[in-house]
């Protein structure tokens, strides 16, 4: 970093007191984590100097061959551990992996099935302003009003009715177990195309603790971040039969240079989700979502669907005289990070929202426990109940400051600089 303080000090600070943020407050935003020092080793690389714009062997610019060899591991990584049978790394994001499956499969008007972003979707599965609902014809599915899980019955009538060109499985904030069979006998149905979209869930189903689309799906787009842990960035994975068509659809359709860095960054990630240690920081993973879900109802939180199955628990407020944007802005100032989130049926606006979604994945990357997700939970509690009284809040903090210090974060990297 003693370049970047001489060169911006401006900059530096405030990476550091960002530094300062996430060391000492708790992260619970469920599509976040902390990389590893590797991964960043790798995305803060010499590569970032790079052009590359094609594919490996079929470069426009010359001095590609360390690179080459660099996106071609990541492709076979990405293959062997998702179980598919071709993987384009090159998305700079989770939408632009997304959007390359709409191209390569849609013209524009064409209609999709994706879920309501009301019932946990994703913006770029519709939301009006999104290029994904500016550009089709969508027709939302939505959850059972009983309990909140997928209501598949809908999902096939509406296929029937509407007779989609694709069918998205997917959810930013849906806490349980997709079935992608159903998903994938619905879309051989009605002869629409399915794209599971596992940016939330990607660890999970590489370590076998969620059921994987590979098989079902004709196309799997996913997040490098999230649950994998990764560097921020996609990757869309497909059916043989398509792989040329979506190669040529994101470069030279709707890329230019890929981000060798940021490609380096994911290879280094597919092989760290590989490991034994992966396996079990996932299974951790989903042992303190439960642990939280359980012990906020304890406390008398409802928890939409009444639990989870996987990285994220939605807490339903209507009962508790804080709406969604409250709830985060109070429990941000004790120093617990979450998001405001809308609820199924929820009767606020997105602005307001009658939620929080609260995520465990970057807590157990830190190595906390089902211990340390029973005294959170006491925290959210005291917290929302206590939202005036300052001593409560002061408290509370303390208390955060005290667990963050001891589950420190990087202190392998600080003993490296
Ligand atoms: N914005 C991400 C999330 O929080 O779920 C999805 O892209």
């Amino acid at each position: 970093m003693n370049s970047l303080q001489k060169t911006d000090p401006e900059v530096f600070e405030i990476i550091r007191d960002e530094e300062g943020r996430q060391e000492y407050r708790l992260e619970m935003i469920a599509s976040e984590n902390f990389t590893s020092p590797a991964v960043m080793e790798a995305q803060g690389s010499i590569l970032t100097n790079k052009y590359a714009e094609g594919y490996p062997g079929r470069r426009y610019y010359g001095g590609c061959y360390n690179v080459d060899k660099i996106e071609e591991i990541a492709q076979k990584r990405a293959v062997e551990l998702f179980g598919v049978e071709h993987a384009n790394v090159q998305p700079h994001s989770g939408t632009q992996a997304n959007m390359a499956v709409y191209f390569t499969v849609m013209e524009p008007g064409a209609t999709y099935l994706g879920m309501d972003l009301a019932h946990g979707g994703h913006l770029s599965m519709g939301h009006p302003k999104n290029f994904s609902g500016r550009l089709y014809r969508v027709i939302p599915y939505s959850v059972r009003i009983e309990d909140h899980l997928i209501d598949y019955d809908m999902v096939r009538d509406l296929a029937k009715k509407h007779r989609p060109r694709m069918i998205i499985a997917g959810a930013s904030a849906y806490p349980r177990i997709i079935d992608y069979s159903i998903f994938g006998q619905i879309a051989r149905e009605v002869d629409a195309i399915l794209m599971a979209d596992i940016a939330h869930i990607a660890g999970l189903v590489v370590s076998g603790l969620h059921p994987s689309p590979a098989h079902d799906a004709d196309f799997v787009t996913t997040t490098t971040h999230k649950t994998m842990r990764g560097p921020r960035g996609g990757i869309v994975m497909c059916k043989k039969k398509w792989a040329s068509a979506l190669d040529s659809c994101i470069f030279p359709g709707m890329q230019g240079g890929p981000l060798m860095h940021v490609i380096a960054a994911k290879a280094v990630a597919l092989k760290e989700a590989a490991t034994r240690e992966f396996t079990e920081y996932q299974t951790n993973v989903v042992k303190n979502a439960k642990t939280l879900a359980d012990e906020l109802m304890n406390l008398g939180f409802k928890i939409v669907s009444g639990g989870t199955d996987n990285h994220l628990v939605l807490v339903d407020l209507t009962d508790k005289g804080v709406n969604g944007a409250q709830a985060q802005e109070i429990l941000e100032s004790a120093g617990i990070t979450v998001n405001k989130n809308a609820i199924p049926f929820d009767p606020l606006p997105p602005g307001k929202a009658s939620g929080i979604r609260i995520g465990t994945p970057a807590l157990t990357t830190r190595k906390m426990g089902t211990k340390e997700m029973k005294l959170i939970a006491s925290w959210i509690s005291e917290a929302l109940q206590n939202k005036s009284d300052e001593a409560v809040i002061r408290r509370i903090s303390g208390g955060i400051r005290e667990l963050c210090e001891a589950f420190p974060l990087y202190h392998d990297k600080k003993n490296e600089v």
